[in-house]
């Protein structure tokens, strides 16, 4: 089998999910560490400019966004599947977490250790990534609203753990855990369990499934370089889309040249020739001398897929 490699660094709480969705299946995986501040020049070169992590490679295969990269194990190792209760509840909820919890969990999490972020880190995010400032001197207005709705929103879990049982959708894992795990690990492993625990009055059996998550661990890894990630991919024929090519619902298709960008931060389009969409993912092909030919996997949810205008000729794709 081709290897997996994931683009990542440790502090990245979207990365943990992955971390843990290969641990959970049981995968061999190669990691290749990421600076938390751009430039990654090696990384854009896979990812055409998408600078969010992680990022999945599988060969000359690139997935962006744990959306897509949950897709891709699946296809790869169905069993144990990340889909227990369907794809549908595991994916609405995960939506909504991310979504919902990123600025609360940031504003709390710089209370707490916001002095010993460095100003590269602060201002990056600011100028290219989310468009305000997350310094604790600035999210520090906000905190108490923070604190509340981080609070609710955890007690919904412990609401919806109640009702199941072990897991948020039912008896087994799905990767809505993985997802909903993601922001208060962040804060417990950077600003004290204990501490975290109190602040957001976390109930017994959110800890325990906390717990039970982050036993599951992260696998077999070895350390890869960023060399050796962009030439295997230069080595790999990316493979076929594993769906039929054209369920676009807006009737862009195979050969057109599309733009896909992120709808809600680090708004970066890449630019590239549709190779296959459907309605939950959109595949683009992208050739440089330094990659070789890539199919980058987006995911539609959350992201904007639009024709660019001058590429009305359809190529072959
Ligand atoms: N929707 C994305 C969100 C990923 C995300 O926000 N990742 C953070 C790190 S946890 C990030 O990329 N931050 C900016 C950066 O590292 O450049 C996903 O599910 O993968």
């Amino acid at each position: 089998m081709t290897e997996i490699i994931l683009h990542h660094y440790d502090l990245s709480p979207f990365s943990e999910k992955i971390r843990l969705a290969l641990g959970y299946k049981g995968l061999a995986w190669r990691s290749v560490k990421v600076d938390p501040v751009p430039p990654r020049p090696l990384l854009s070169a896979l990812t055409g400019g998408y600078r969010r992590l992680p990022v999945l490679q599988i060969g000359a295969d690139i997935y962006c966004d744990t959306q897509v990269i949950f897709r891709a194990l699946e296809r790869l190792q169905p069993e144990p599947t990340l889909y227990p209760d369907g794809e549908g509840i595991a994916r609405a909820l995960s939506h909504w977490w991310d979504q919902a919890t990123w600025k609360p969990a940031i504003g709390i999490l710089v209370h707490y250790i916001g002095e010993h972020l460095p100003d590269a880190f602060l201002s990056d995010r600011k100028e290219n990534y989310l468009g305000y400032d997350i310094s604790k001197g600035a999210m520090a207005p906000m905190l108490p609203a923070y604190i509340q709705e981080m609070t609710a929103f955890s007690e919904w879990l412990a609401s919806m753990l109640g009702r199941t049982g072990a897991y948020l959708t039912g008896d087994r894992l799905s990767a809505a855990d993985l997802t909903c795990y993601h922001s208060l690990w962040l804060l417990r492993a950077n600003c004290g369990a204990e501490t975290i625990d109190a602040q957001l009055h976390l109930r017994p059996e959110v800890v325990s499934w906390m717990e039970r998550i982050a036993a599951i661990g992260h696998g077999s890894v070895s350390e890869m370089t960023p060399e050796a990630a962009v030439a295997t991919a230069r080595d790999a024929t990316p493979s076929e889309p594993a769906f039929p090519p054209d369920g676009d619902p807006t009737g862009i298709a195979p050969g057109d040249r599309v733009t896909v960008t992120p709808v809600d931060n680090a708004r970066v389009p890449v630019d590239g020739i549709l190779v296959a969409a459907d309605t939950q993912e959109i595949v683009i092909r992208r050739d440089s001398a330094e990659t070789g030919t890539l199919h980058i996997h987006f995911p539609r949810a959350g992201f904007a897929a639009l024709p660019v205008a001058d590429g009305s000729s359809r190529t072959a794709a």
